[in-house]
């Protein structure tokens, strides 16, 4: 196995030099940056070696046990490995391990549970949802009656405004769960919404659910319906979706004849997708159980350490961040007091090696492409190593550019280049500080240290 890959990488850049040099740019640009992109992760060596590996020329179609195509004997161990260790850390009565993303696992939860034009209740877009929950702009507004909810005035999710508009539109089901908001989802809230006007709860952790994981965030599983995640924000694993499922596995789905479990089982395949990306289905085992780890734990606790840290830091210098802190990845800045757009904070920061996202903010009056906030996270910077004590760092640094950048209009500026250039040599200077695996790419695992497949 090993051989196969190091030959792979040694072939690759004999035979495509140009396609190499891009790939060893890109981890330079990694190991030289500051990346708090809120959904931004680090997979580790060893999911990459999963990902890598020769599993991938696998055909798999249907499930352990009841495959299409012959050959599965080892993706079968592999993917119920995946569904056992997933069941495992999430305290989940069901899994299922293949859906390709977490927007795909959505769209099939959605597509399977309701009829076209059936009422669904989301978080808007523009208050901190997610695509998939409903917005106009992806299927899953376009095929159902959308509604959005959003947020009280101190920035928190207003559960009055649920329970009205639930009451109000008899929804058939009620999403949670979000891409832009710092504050703790009542999970059992809104299953108490959801019962009270007999729809299905679905939450989708794809941003929390390291945290989830981690104690650090309450779990949705023994409330909602169906729980979606992705796995490779806080999971650290390889781009790919999972669904969970606790008690109400067994209970029966609108169609009046499958259990939920059934139905998540046929909507996923045939419904939905064709055969599995098996070497994706391996990462997840090895993420899966790198995510039971104390060495995990440890990682958390510093993804939400540093949030707050990175919060307070901000607020020090005079930034509004929004709802006032956060409970756990996320940072959400205001920047409409300080003259900035969205978009030209990020394209500043990401000349300096910062890089971030250009979020909507709470009322955002400015379209996707400019908005008037962004949003950090910590994911990253957590699994680098970074300790609280860092942030000021991260946030003074970051406040050199903001506070010098001269906007010409919503979408460009001038930038001093003598300060973006040393602002932009402390930043790689700084970030080469922390290897973005767990021992240096270049390195050996340290002795006693954790070894994957
Ligand atoms: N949902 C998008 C985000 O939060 O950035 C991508 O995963």
């Amino acid at each position: 196995m090993q051989s196969l890959a190091a030959t792979g990488i040694d072939l690759l850049r004999a035979d495509d030099p140009e396609l190499h040099r891009m790939l060893t740019d890109e981890l330079r640009r990694q190991e030289e940056s500051l990346v708090m992109v809120a959904s931004s992760s680090v997979a580790d060596p060893t999911v990459l070696a999963c990902q890598g590996s020769s599993i991938v020329n696998v055909t798999a179609e249907g499930y352990p046990g009841r495959r299409y195509h012959a050959g599965c004997c080892h993706v079968d161990e592999v993917e119920q490995l995946a569904i056992d260790r997933a069941k495992e850390l999430f305290g989940a009565f069901y899994a299922n391990v293949q859906p390709h993303s977490a927007s795909v696992a959505n769209e099939l939860v959605l597509t399977s549970l309701l009829r076209p034009g059936d009422t669904i209740l989301g978080m808007d877009l523009h208050q901190g949802g997610h695509l998939t929950h409903g917005s106009p702009a992806s299927l899953s507004g376009r095929l159902f009656t959308a509604h959005g909810y959003g947020l009280d005035a101190s920035g928190l999710i207003d559960y009055d405004q649920v329970l009205a508009m639930a009451r109000e539109l008899r929804p058939k089901l009620i999403i949670c769960g979000a891409t832009a908001y710092a504050r703790t989802v009542d999970f059992a809230r809104f299953r108490e919404i959801a019962d009270e006007v007999g729809a299905l709860l679905l939450a989708d952790i794809s941003h929390i659910a390291g945290l989830v994981v981690a104690g650090l965030h309450p779990s949705p599983v023994p409330h909602a319906h169906i729980t979606t995640t992705c796995t490779h924000k806080q999971l650290y694993g390889p781009r790919g979706g999972l669904i969970l499922m606790g008690p109400d596995a067994e209970a029966l789905a609108p169609d009046g004849r499958h259990t939920l479990a059934q139905l998540m089982q046929r909507s996923v395949f045939p419904h939905f997708q064709g055969a599995p990306a098996v070497n994706a289905i391996a990462a997840k085992a090895r993420a899966f159980a790198w995510c039971a780890s104390e060495e995990f734990t440890e990682v958390a606790k510093r993804i939400l350490g540093n949030a707050r840290a990175l919060a307070a830091a901000f607020d020090e210098r005079g930034y509004r961040v929004i709802s006032g802190g956060t409970d756990n990845h996320i940072v959400l800045l205001d920047l409409t007091d300080r003259g900035l757009t969205g978009r030209i904070a990020e394209q500043a920061l990401e000349s300096v090696g910062i890089i971030v996202n250009k979020n909507h903010i709470p009322g955002d009056k400015r379209s996707s492409t400019v908005t008037s906030g962004l949003r950090l996270g910590t994911n990253t910077l957590a699994v680098r190593g970074l300790e609280p004590a860092d942030m000021a760092r991260c946030a003074e640094l970051a406040d050199r550019v903001l506070s010098r950048v001269r906007p010409l209009d919503d979408r460009t500026f001038l930038l001093d280049e003598v300060v973006r250039q040393e602002v932009a040599d402390h930043v790689a200077r700084f970030a080469r500080n922390f290897p973005i695996s767990r021992y240096p790419v270049t390195g050996a695992a340290p002795a006693g240290s954790f070894q994957g497949a």
